[in-house]
């Protein structure tokens, strides 16, 4: 993997962002991150070295978009409204911060000479197709403001290499997980939700039945996948999946958190959420054979590194 002088990370005291930039300057790159505080906590990136540099602002702002991206070689753009319901709920509010941000992000880029755009998509652009596993070949089907907005975020970054020239590759998150998830909204990722219940002895909710699967990715390997698509010349001006290829139901999932975590709690079953996906599996075949990606965590791994985290915070 070539080395990267200098970065900016967007939603950089994230969750995500946060890795992504512990990776970054442990390997000698410096780095800015851009944080609005909104999910992001500056816990996150204390302590991670003297070559970062924290500016608190927001993605909309095109002025400070413009300065921040001077000097460097390569944006990794994860700010973003996450949440899904969010988005149902208030469509306008996230639009602005989800595409207008997005399109200041790739604007600032290209004018300041930034050679490539590493964009953190979603693999709710597929929505509901019952085909199984998910190539990115597939027509997307968003269902939810959230969807669409990824979309265009794609799209734009494509629109953005044919006129300007700035490279760019967009990444579809399946389900993230690992230490620093913050598990406090009841929108958080559900790994994070059964983790801080399992270490404080509480009963989970399942929603629906629990024979819903997803594709659960470690956060180090999302990290891996970005220096990847950043530095790959075969990544340039494409879309890849960002998932293990493997997944596990949710009744499972609280089963195996239970007996890592040394607690016999039987979850409480609730109406299904609205607008849940059933079904959710990665096809990695792209990623793997472009940029030579596979998964090196496995999941109860992850599961253990996660539920130490958890642990050493609770
Ligand atoms: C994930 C992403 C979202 C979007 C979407 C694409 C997260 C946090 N969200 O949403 O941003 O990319 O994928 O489709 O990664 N569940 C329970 N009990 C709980 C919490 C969740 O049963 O306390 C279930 C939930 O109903 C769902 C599954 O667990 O079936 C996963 O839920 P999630 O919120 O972690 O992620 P998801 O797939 O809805």
């Amino acid at each position: 993997m070539q080395p990267i002088s200098r970065a900016l990370v967007t939603g950089g005291a994230g969750f995500i962002g946060s890795h992504l930039v512990e990776q970054l300057a442990a390997s000698g790159c410096r780095v800015t991150v851009l944080d609005n505080l909104s999910t992001g906590h500056r816990h996150n990136i204390v302590g991670l070295g003297d070559r970062i540099e924290f500016v608190e602002g927001d993605i909309r702002d095109a002025d400070l978009l413009d300065h921040v991206t001077k000097g460097c070689e390569v944006v990794f753009h994860q700010a973003a409204v996450v949440s899904v319901s969010q988005t149902v709920q208030d469509p306008a509010f996230s639009c602005e911060v989800n595409d207008l941000g997005t399109v200041r992000v790739l604007d600032a880029s290209r004018r300041n000479g930034v050679r490539r755009v590493v964009m953190a998509s979603s693999s709710a652009v597929y929505g509901d197709d019952p085909r199984l596993p998910k190539t990115e070949d597939m027509t997307p089907k968003p269902l939810s403001p959230y969807a669409v907005q990824k979309l265009a975020g794609e799209f734009y970054a494509a629109v953005f290499g044919g006129l300007y020239g700035l490279e760019t590759v967009c990444l579809r998150y399946f389900n993230v997980f690992g230490p620093r998830q913050d598990p406090s909204s009841p929108y958080s990722g559900v790994i994070s939700i059964f983790m801080a219940k399992a270490v404080s002895g509480q009963v989970p909710t399942i929603y629906g039945d629990g024979g819903q699967s997803r594709d659960f990715i470690y956060v180090k390997d999302v990290v891996r996948a970005n220096l990847l698509a950043a530095s790959e010349a075969a990544a340039n001006g494409r879309v890849f999946n960002v998932g293990t290829g493997s997944f596990i139901r949710i009744c499972d999932l609280w089963e195996m958190i239970g007996a890592l975590s040394n607690v016999k709690i039987s979850p409480v079953f609730g109406p299904p959420r609205a607008g849940d996906i059933r079904e959710s599996v990665s096809d990695i075949g792209r990623i793997g054979g472009l940029l030579g990606f596979s998964p090196r965590v496995a999941l109860r791994q992850g599961l253990i590194d996660t539920l130490a985290w958890y642990r050493s915070t609770g």
